[in-house]
């Protein structure tokens, strides 16, 4: 990469102050930015507090060898103990932890007490099949209640969990359980997708013989939870049902407290290349980490708030905003199955509409969809409940950010738009919703307690108006610790950037502007170099998203023999928005449009319309494949594809297209 720091063009001048009411009543107030820029370890010292600790630890930050950094040195905890049992213990044993709706209808409503007997039950089950601390636990369901339950089960005996999105494949498992050893797989019959049982325990069947499980008996076990009551084949030797072993277990469960630094769980992260890497956090940091950021950016008053996280708990946001931090917050929350459009496409706002949800947290690729669809389907459901909106994933087109706040929210909801990363555990970069005004496309700054700047290649900060790389300038408690058996690796790819500086180097281009607040422009291998020019991705997507024809677009940088790479957009048309100009005519506005918003640099060389993008299951556009696509080469590796015809569908409009 070039010295040259990304061209800064797009512009944006709406921000919206927050809420008098929530500003007054606001969990955490301005003055916590300057307390923690003032006493970093004391900041997280006074967070830590907010957790039940077996033994307190005796000092907050070891650097000594750092990046392997360690928090909260001689604490313990026990992580299920402070994310159920000390609800119970306070008295609050009646009040629901997870309201559970399932796709095809059917509902639960599971109290912390229930909870307390479940976790107990599975901790006591998973112990009689032989799993012990340190032990590791695969973990491949549908989004059901048994799945918080297995984590939170993994966490209150010490073993460190890896959970795999039920939608990958058998091999992605295969590699994943091989590679951290798993002891036991859980898993289920299958789970409701797109109104119909979709299977889960054929791939762990194929999964074990891919590793020739039979001789090398790397798992032991099997735990099937059944859901769907759909036919599986039957090993006697490993597979268990959880039915028989885990309603018939006790619900007395002594939990052990762990050193705050043991092992929690393994997220591995699809990256685009290579083996993929196995994000190891801990047990303490991780916990107040979580805990904090969810009780300050989602401003949680845990009596009176109904929340929503719709993420899968397959992904790291499902780890820390479905289960750790909001349990350890002692949350009422909603938990749903299946698709948004299942079985019709206002099922999200009805359900927010049954349980009056207060918080709400989803991804733009979500709302980029329901813009597509259209806002008569929102508006036919009371959605007056909701007091925040939160965004996570991508950055947030200013448009999808515009129809958020005011189709979602009532124009009266704060947007918290939340950046971080499978390896910082917690948010980093994110308003307070109570102290930060929001601009539509921007985190805005960092958090209290964390250190964030945009600098430059060989490590100066940018001043405002600039745009570099995005880097953290302090060691936070929710810091991944390494990567799984590869150290070096770790230090590599995070550390060595800026290795002088001691900076973690995040792999994302930012910009500041000139109120110095943060803008994502994507990952760094995103940029594209136009004629000298480094541009970013998100700037021309998010042009491309205001005008109003497009619900979603996707740029890739494609080989052009004059400029170096040239501009390749690939667009899908909201529903219902077929006035005006169509085919060669309707992409020619919108590269005039692009034009107009960012300048002629910028100008889409070509733009193909298509049905779909291709989406990792977190909601990324995989623009690596749009790239193969665009330079004609052969689609790389779909593996991690959330649908897998997408790429033939638009391998086939390319081809009828030129
Ligand atoms: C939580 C999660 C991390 C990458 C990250 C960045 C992108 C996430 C974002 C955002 C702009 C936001 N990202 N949130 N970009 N604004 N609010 O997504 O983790 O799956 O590891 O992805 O996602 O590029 O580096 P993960």
């Amino acid at each position: 990469m070039s010295d040259e720091t990304l061209s800064n063009l797009l512009t944006e001048n709406r921000t919206f102050a927050p809420p008098a009411d929530l500003a007054a009543d606001a969990n955490v107030k301005a003055d916590a930015y300057a307390a923690a820029a003032a006493d970093h370890e004391g900041f997280w010292a006074e967070q830590a507090g907010r957790l039940d600790w077996a033994e307190p630890f005796t000092q907050v930050l070891d650097d000594t060898a750092a990046p392997f950094y360690k928090w909260f040195v001689g604490g313990k905890l026990n992580v299920a103990h402070n994310c159920v049992d000390r609800h119970v213990a306070a008295g609050r044993g009646d009040q629901v932890a997870i309201h559970f709706v399932g796709e095809p209808g059917d509902t639960r409503s599971i109290t912390y007490s229930d909870l307390k007997d479940e976790v107990s039950r599975a901790a006591n089950a998973i112990e009689e099949l032989g799993i012990v601390a340190g032990d590791r636990v695969a973990i491949y369901m549908p989004m059901i209640p048994e799945a918080v339950v297995a984590m939170l089960a993994c966490a209150r005996v010490g073993a460190t969990h890896t959970v795999v999105f039920g939608g990958f494949s058998a091999d992605a498992l295969a590699s994943r359980i091989e590679d951290c050893n798993a002891k036991l797989v859980i898993t289920a019959d299958g789970g409701y997708r797109r109104g119909a049982p979709s299977a889960l325990k054929p791939a762990v069947d194929a999964a074990l013989e891919k590793i020739d499980n039979a001789t090398t008996a790397i798992v032991e076990n099997v735990l099937v939870v059944r859901r769907t009551g759909q036919d599986v084949a039957w090993n006697t030797d490993v597979d268990v049902w959880w039915h028989e072993v885990v309603d018939e277990s006790s619900t007395d469960h002594r939990a052990q407290a762990f050193d705050a630094e043991h092992p929690l769980f393994v997220m591995y992260s699809s990256g685009t290349t290579g083996k993929p890497k196995g994000i190891l956090h801990t047990t303490a940091g991780y916990l107040v980490g979580t805990a904090y950021t969810h009780h300050a950016v989602f401003d949680l008053k845990p009596e009176t708030d109904v929340y929503w996280c719709t993420a899968d708990v397959g992904w790291i946001t499902g780890h820390s905003y479905i289960v750790y931090g909001p349990l350890a917050n002692g949350v009422t929350q909603v938990l749903y199955e299946g698709t948004p459009d299942t079985p019709h496409k206002g099922r999200w706002w009805e359900i927010i509409q049954d349980y009056k949800v207060t918080l709400f947290y989803t991804a733009p690729t979500a709302i980029r969809t329901f813009m597509k669809w259209g806002r008569s389907i929102p508006d036919e459901y009371d959605l007056s409940s909701l007091r925040l909106l939160g965004s996570v994933g991508e950055p947030i087109n200013p448009e999808a950010y515009m129809w958020y706040r005011e189709v979602i929210g009532g124009d009266r909801c704060p947007i918290v738009d939340t950046w971080w990363q499978t390896e910082t555990g917690m948010m980093m970069i994110s308003p307070l919703p109570g102290v930060t005004a929001g601009k539509p496309g921007s985190a805005m700054t960092a958090l209290p307690g964390v250190g964030a700047d945009v600098v430059s290649e060989d490590g100066v900060p940018v001043p405002n108006g600039s745009g570099g790389y995005l880097v953290l300038t302090k060691p936070w408690p929710s810091m991944l610790r390494t990567l799984l058996g590869d150290d070096e690796r770790f230090v590599d790819t995070y550390w060595s950037k800026y290795k002088e500086q001691g900076w973690y180097f995040a792999g994302d281009g930012a910009k500041k502007d000139d109120d110095g607040a943060i803008w994502l422009l994507g990952r760094v291998d995103d940029v594209m170099n136009v004629s000298g020019h480094r541009l970013s991705t998100t700037e021309i997507e998010s042009a491309l998203v205001s005008h109003p024809r497009v619900a979603e677009a996707a740029v890739v940088g494609a080989a052009d023999e004059t400029t170096g790479q040239a501009v390749v957009a690939y667009v899908i048309l909201r529903e219902g928005a077929s006035a005006g100009a169509t085919g060669e005519e309707l992409v020619q506005e919108l590269r005039n449009h692009v034009a107009k918003e960012i300048g002629a640099i910028a100008k889409p060389r070509s733009i193909m319309l298509v049905p779909e993008l291709p989406k990792t299951r977190s909601g990324k556009i995989m623009r690596r494949l749009l790239k193969d696509v665009a330079e004609n080469r052969t689609v790389g590796d779909t593996t991690t594809l959330a649908d897998a015809g997408v790429m033939a569908l638009i391998a086939e409009g390319q081809k009828t297209s030129t």
